[in-house]
């Protein structure tokens, strides 16, 4: 049973023995994100500084190349996983193409890849909003030895076996599950170490927390509109709250601790929605699940859908497992 103010690392080597796999290779590759998530905190802390230290694209005072938040947030995570020679492949939604990781003997034999959305909603950044990364792993499908495919990153998100996401708020935040429920650890920057200050988050089974771009409602689908409009009648604990950061990771992670669901439909726009399926819409929902919430594409698991491309795009209802069902109900009775 998780003890609060445990360490992470402490954490990890307890917890071990549960992860159905080699869970020493599991442990070496969850502590190469919580070291990566440091290093990109640090970065991120002192994004409003960049105007001081140059800007993108510019050199800063040190003389250095500024680099977009994202961009160095991506090389942070490739370089450290590389580095710890865990994984044997990496997809970012900054890379157009997977990467193949050879081991130490320049092998393939490495057994897990990893996504990555390396700093989601980075647009926040320039206004000081929260930002996150997310994070999804599996072990590969093809024989060790060789090198990776696109089949070892197309698995669907029902094959993950562990994922997560850093938020980058008041507080940083590593949230994450290897299956076996959702525990939160926050990092105290003082010393640099993550403490257990969530033990087994459970997302609440209702809310009145609906978090949508309504901007977008004369695309939505008839309906994304009649649920919304149902968000707003005013009966029983309706009214809802509308909530909306544009920053999944920072929504996700408010609806978790308070009920809530949160939407990103297809449009007229966009007919395949925005959010990507394998680096944000597979970990979350594995997260969702694994805190007893659901995730679907408004009439589908998630973790069901068998991906096509490394890139692709789905539409994403995810949250209270309550909400998200009488979301689908107002999908399907609008078909
Ligand atoms: P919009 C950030 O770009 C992101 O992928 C999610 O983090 C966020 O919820 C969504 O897109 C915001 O998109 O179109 O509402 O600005």
């Amino acid at each position: 049973m998780p003890k609060k103010n445990q360490t992470l690392g402490e954490f990890i080597i307890e917890n071990q023995s549960e992860f159905q796999y080699s869970s020493g290779e599991l442990s070496r590759l969850i502590n190469s994100i919580r070291l990566a998530a440091k290093v990109v905190n640090h970065e991120v802390n002192k994004a409003g500084l960049v105007d001081i230290l140059g800007t993108a694209g510019e050199t800063n005072i040190q003389g250095e190349d500024q680099q977009k938040l994202d961009v160095y947030a991506n090389e942070v995570f490739i370089k450290t996983l590389t580095n710890r020679e865990i994984v044997c492949g990496i997809a970012s939604e900054e890379e157009d193409d997977f990467i193949t990781i050879k081991g130490r003997n320049e092998k393939n034999d490495n057994k897990y890849i990893v996504l990555i959305d390396p700093l989601d909603g980075s647009s926040n950044i320039d206004v000081n909003v929260s930002v996150g990364t997310i994070f999804s792993i599996y072990r590969r499908v093809t024989a060790s030895g060789t090198p990776v495919t696109m089949e070892d990153f197309l698995q669907p998100g029902n094959l993950q076996v562990a994922a997560g996401y850093i938020v980058y708020g008041t507080s940083t935040m590593i949230v994450y599950s290897t299956g076996h429920g959702v525990n939160g650890f926050t990092l105290n920057p003082a010393i640099g170490t993550y403490y257990l200050s969530h033990p087994n988050m459970r997302f609440p089974e209702t809310g009145n927390i609906y978090s949508v771009n309504e901007g977008n409602y004369i695309h939505f689908p008839q309906g994304v509109k009649n649920y919304i409009k149902y968000c707003q009648q005013e009966e029983g604990d309706r009214p809802y709250t509308s909530r909306y950061i544009g920053s999944l990771v920072s929504d996700f992670h408010r609806n978790m601790i308070k009920g809530g669901i949160y939407i990103y439909p297809n449009t007229s726009k966009d007919p395949e929605g925005k959010l990507r399926l394998l680096y944000e819409c597979n970990p979350i929902a594995y997260i969702a699940e694994q805190a007893g919430a659901k995730a679907s594409n408004g009439f589908m698991r998630i973790l069901d859908i068998k991906p096509t491309q490394l890139h692709q795009r789905v539409p994403f209802f995810c949250g209270s497992k309550l909400m998200v069902e009488k979301a689908e109900e107002f999908m399907k009775n609008a078909e």
